[in-house]
């Protein structure tokens, strides 16, 4: 079976595709822009994206909205994380987070998944540390100064093993059971 990965971003469809090997399926990097509603709640962002994708007539897919939401800053750049990295990106997250020590964050992974007419939402959480630079080369947007144990960066990680720990691999993890169920 296959399932188109809704995104514009290739880094996510390739760890979707990890992720999903063990069950067989496999995942099409899908280009549709849809809508992403301007709102504090990522299940909401998805629900709207599903509605808006389904209306114009495509299904068996996953949505992924994600965001780092950094203790420091009271949540920024939480649902705000797309612009943020585009504007400012690592080096002004960086710099706002300059001289200060409490340097804890999460990531929320919040995946939308229609498959054969159901729909599945799901919400992966993962908390680590900004870092106090830049760190690797793998992985994408803020993976070069997130570590989740304060040692190794996503960005210092093979897809395998971020997928162990991340957000995406929790929010995978809680999909597949509801899958199998
Ligand atoms: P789509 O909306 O097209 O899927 P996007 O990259 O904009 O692609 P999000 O809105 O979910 O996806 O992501 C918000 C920002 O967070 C964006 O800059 C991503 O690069 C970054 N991001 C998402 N998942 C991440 C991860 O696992 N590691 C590091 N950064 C991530």
């Amino acid at each position: 079976m296959k399932l188109k990965v809704i995104t514009s971003n290739p880094g996510k469809v390739a760890e979707y595709q990890k992720a999903f090997d063990e069950l067989g399926i496999e995942m099409e990097h899908y280009k549709l822009p849809y809508d992403e509603v301007q709102t504090s709640d990522l299940r909401e962002v998805v629900n709207k994206g599903m509605d808006e994708i389904i209306a114009k007539g495509v299904r068996n897919f996953i949505v992924d909205d994600t965001g780092l939401f950094i203790d420091a800053l009271k949540g920024f750049p939480g649902v705000w994380s797309a612009y943020a990295q585009k504007t400012i990106g690592n080096k002004g997250i960086l710099k706002l987070m300059e001289g200060v020590e409490d340097r804890g964050a999460e990531f929320r992974c919040c995946i939308g998944c229609d498959i054969d007419g159901k729909r599945i939402v799901v919400v992966g959480v993962c908390r680590g540390y900004i870092t106090d630079s830049e760190k690797g080369t793998d992985g994408f947007g803020f993976d070069p100064i997130f570590s989740p144990d304060g040692k190794l960066t996503f960005a210092e990680m093979s897809v395998d093993e971020k997928n162990l720990i991340s957000h995406r691999g929790n929010a995978v993890r809680l999909l597949i059971e509801q899958l199998k169920g």
